[in-house]
């Protein structure tokens, strides 16, 4: 007994000493405290707390913007957002206890006591509220939010992260870093974008954390209790949106942030590359053999070798004599040629753009005003401010080089930024938009400003829109690049975790997105291979590339089988180049990507988070995607709600289901939902060839109703801004049994004389009419793949998988035309 009540002193004692250890001046956690000022202004209060400075905004009736500090808030900037608040309808009242802002969309609660915010419906639903008692805080310079975990809660989106599509029991760090082979659980990679998105009841909402020191997001990993988002540095500065729709959340972020502009059509066509092409007759080579082997494709990518000993802006005259000459040469054949270009300037004496760095005064530099020196391809290197509107001026300047050389396309690499791999000093200064910062708050904008260094130089160089792709960004960076997710490796995981990288970058406002097909480290088994390319197909960014040691990875590399699946593939992509562009088109529209994670659509659906069915995504709004690993006999395909369509055969599957499949190594599993319209074109070789003058529209009878804006304009330069494009709403209506055509808008007409529309899932005694314009409506056999020699030794294969439609021609007029069935 003595010896129980000796023990039970001495735990109360160690917990009341570790208390007091806790709670006094030693606690190195500094929460926010209560507050003790409210300042009502509009649509903004501004408040201040025992340790803090808040200032929260409503930008519009469902973003609202918190600002925390320990000190006064300071000027306020961002490279990410571009939106300023809309003049928005907010009742704000303030009470003992609390402020409420209330918006039409939102109702948020700032309690006094402490500083805590809750999000609400309108009808007093939590949407997302602080942890009660962790709030924010800091640890030194660190500051964290920390919120409720809601019990189901899922956490989808956060850009550039390995790991499932939902993110729950995970921790990350943005610190944008050169992983070369990174593992498939290797965190963090290229790239920041500090915006994902929470799950839970029935509801949604976006969190954007606008802070570009090394931020860190901890969705429940190691806790129970909060999920968190901080940086260990500057302001708690972050913008919460609220809507009902997911997709609608992320027309809102890209509402600040920005969308991109419509790609040059060329570069939706599938690029061919290694590390590297050279010299000139090998890059000819490779145009040749695309040619003669059928391959269709648009572009080819010169890597570091094309350089003058990897010096920027330089060529190498032995490996490329005239490089203005080897342009024109491919561009008859119907090529655009892209360029890697790192941001190492060589410090070289003599060196034009070494010198000319050095007079602007343009490079990194060490507090003490000398230019900071690091190693990389070309050796010791200096490095342009790209934080700096001078430095992105110079890079301009320079860039026109390669416009005066014929080159249609800039790949930014290596700007993370890397001097091999290693740690950059903490010490070194960037101009940071005048304001001033250390490498801690700069390194995560660098690559985001280098390519916007690079697409707003190339684009007034070439006059009309470059193609710019880069390894490293931030926030935002969809409003200049196309991006790709860095040196995966040639393994079947690798495939697979690239396919939900695409799906979390396009969540997280991002629809350019590529990854390195057949793999870049190592060498890809012949059905892994097949399987990417076929995957390729179905990316935004379409390109074959791998690297300096591994073996030849073209399409003909890996024998006759795996050429024909290729052709078949890359086929279908160019045939589906109409459905793709307006794709593009919506997403310059709404933000909505082109990879389009099932979690934007079926949101609610827990299956569709399950490990097992977390690599299928839809390819824009019709077409959903299982990518099994190539060597797969069978796999199971979980198909959302709705009726779906197997793309090559048409064979109706109903939705809410799982359902095991027979996979093979030529075909990807691939299906249609019910009600899409899918426009369709000739095959072509390049898009610089003119496809011929009919348009075919797929249509698949479904109970949903749909609609589909297509879109056309010249591909190439900005009229479209002003009006010069030609685009059509197509509906599906499922009730009154009508598809319509609606009017025409736009300057321009289309390419297209015809519309061939094929009706899918009908049957043949459908009584189809066409109001307003002529057609008859027949039979068609459809066969989308064709069949693959060696795949059959039996020779049945040579009978091409297909299926009937009913067809029907109508003349491509501007005017609305309604179809009845
Ligand atoms: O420039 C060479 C490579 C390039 O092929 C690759 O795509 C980049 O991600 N680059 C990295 C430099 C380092 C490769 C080890």
């Amino acid at each position: 007994m003595a010896k129980f009540l000796c023990r039970a002193l001495f735990v109360s004692f160690l917990a009341v000493s570790l208390g007091t250890a806790a709670d006094a001046q030693t606690n190195p956690v500094k929460s926010i405290g209560n507050v003790n000022n409210v300042q009502i202004n509009g649509q903004q209060v501004k408040l201040t707390t025992d340790n803090a400075h808040a200032e929260v905004t409503v930008y519009s009736p469902s973003v609202i913007r918190v600002r925390i500090d320990k000190q006064p808030l300071g000027r306020d900037f961002s490279f990410a957002v571009i939106a300023s608040p809309e003049k928005t309808k907010a009742n704000v009242t303030e009470s003992a206890n609390d402020v409420t802002v209330l918006t039409d969309s939102v109702k948020l609660i700032i309690y006094k006591k402490p500083f805590r915010t809750a999000f609400y419906t309108l009808d007093n639903k939590v949407i997302s509220e602080d942890e009660k008692g962790l709030t924010t805080s800091w640890v030194n310079e660190s500051v964290t939010t920390y919120k409720h975990m809601q019990p189901d809660e899922k956490f989808i989106g956060l850009g550039e992260k390995t790991g499932g599509l939902n993110r729950r029991g995970s921790g990350y760090t943005h610190w944008n870093s050169d992983t070369f082979g990174y593992r498939t659980d290797q965190d963090p990679i290229y790239s920041t974008i500090p915006f994902y998105m929470g799950v839970h009841d029935g509801l949604n909402y976006g969190i954007f954390l606008d802070n570009t020191y090394q931020s860190d997001f901890n969705f429940g990993a190691s806790n129970n209790r909060f999920s968190s988002f901080g940086a260990r540095g500057g302001e708690m500065n972050y913008y919460f949106i609220y809507h009902k729709k997911v997709a609608d959340i992320i027309t809102s972020y890209t509402w600040l942030t920005g969308r991109m502009k419509m790609p040059p059509l060329w570069s939706l066509g599938y690029q061919q590359n290694r590390y590297s092409y050279y010299p000139e007759t090998e890059v000819m080579r490779i145009a040749q053999t695309l040619r003669e082997k059928k391959i269709p494709a648009d572009g080819i990518t010169l890597d570091i070798h094309y350089m003058d000993k990897y010096k920027v802006f330089t060529w190498d005259k032995q490996r490329f004599p005239d490089p203005a000459k080897m342009n024109a040469k491919l561009k008859d054949m119907g090529f655009k040629l892209t360029v890697i270009v790192d941001p190492g300037v060589k410090v070289e004496p003599g060196y034009g753009v070494y010198e000319r760095g050095l007079k602007e005064n343009i490079f990194v530099k060490y507090p003490d005003s000398t230019n900071y020196t690091g190693e990389v391809w070309p050796g010791w290197c200096h490095f342009p401010d790209f934080t700096s509107d001078k430095a992105r001026a110079w890079w301009g300047t320079e860039i026109k080089k390669y416009a005066a050389d014929g080159i249609s396309g800039i790949w930014n690499d290596m700007n993370e930024f890397s001097t091999w791999g290693q740690k950059n000093p903490d010490n070194i200064l960037f101009n940071y938009a005048g304001l001033g910062a250390s490498h801690l708050q700069a390194r995560n904008v660098y690559g985001f400003n280098m390519a916007r260094a690079s697409f707003e130089g190339f684009k007034n160089a070439i006059g009309k829109r470059p193609f710019i792709l880069t390894r490293s960004g931030y926030a935002g960076l969809q409003r200049y690049t196309a991006i790709w997710t860095g040196d995966n490796r040639a393994e079947d995981d690798h495939m697979l975790l690239g396919v939900r990288l695409l799906s979390s970058l396009g969540l997280s406002g991002v629809p350019f997105t590529g990854m390195d097909i057949g793999g870049f480290t190592g060498n890809p088994s012949i059905p892994l291979f097949a399987r990417w390319m076929q995957i390729g197909a179905f990316s935004p960014y379409f390109r074959n590339h791998t690297a300096v040691n591994t073996k030849s990875a073209e399409p003909w590399a890996f024998g006759e089988e795996v050429l024909e699946i290729s052709r078949n593939y890359v086929n279908l992509r160019y045939r589906m180049l109409p459905y793709l562009y307006s794709t593009f088109y919506e997403a310059t529209q709404n933000g909505e990507p082109v990879v389009r994670s099932l979690a934007i659509d079926y949101t609610h659906d827990p299956k569709i988070y399950d490990t097992k069915f977390e690599n299928q995504y839809k390819f824009g709004s019709s077409l959903m995607i299982a990518p099994f690993i190539g060597s797969a006999n069978y796999g199971t395909v979980y198909f959302p709600g709705g009726d779906w369509y197997d793309l090559y055969n048409d064979e109706l599957i109903s939705g809410k289901q799982e359902k095991i499949m027979n996979v093979s190594m030529n075909k990807l599993p691939v299906y249609v939902k019910e009600s899409s319209i899918i426009p369709m074109q000739s095959l072509v070789q390049t898009t610089a060839e003119k496809p011929t003058d009919t348009l075919t529209v797929h249509i698949y009878k479904g109970n949903r109703n749909n609609s589909f804006v297509y879109y056309e304009d010249d591909g190439e330069s900005y009229s479209y801004e002003n009006g010069a494009f030609y685009k059509r709403t197509i509906s599906y209506n499922a009730a009154q049994k009508q598809i319509v055509f609606e009017k025409a808008e736009g300057s321009i007409s289309s390419k297209f004389k015809y519309l061939k529309l094929q009706l899918h899932g009908f049957g043949s005694n459908a009584n189809i009419k066409a109001s307003g314009a002529n057609g008859k409506v027949s039979t068609e056999f459809v066969s989308l793949l064709t069949p693959i020699s060696k795949f059959d030794p039996q020779g049945t294969a040579n009978q091409a998988e297909g299926h009937n439609v009913q067809s029907m021609i109508i003349s491509n007029s501007n005017n609305r035309v309604v179809i009845n069935y």
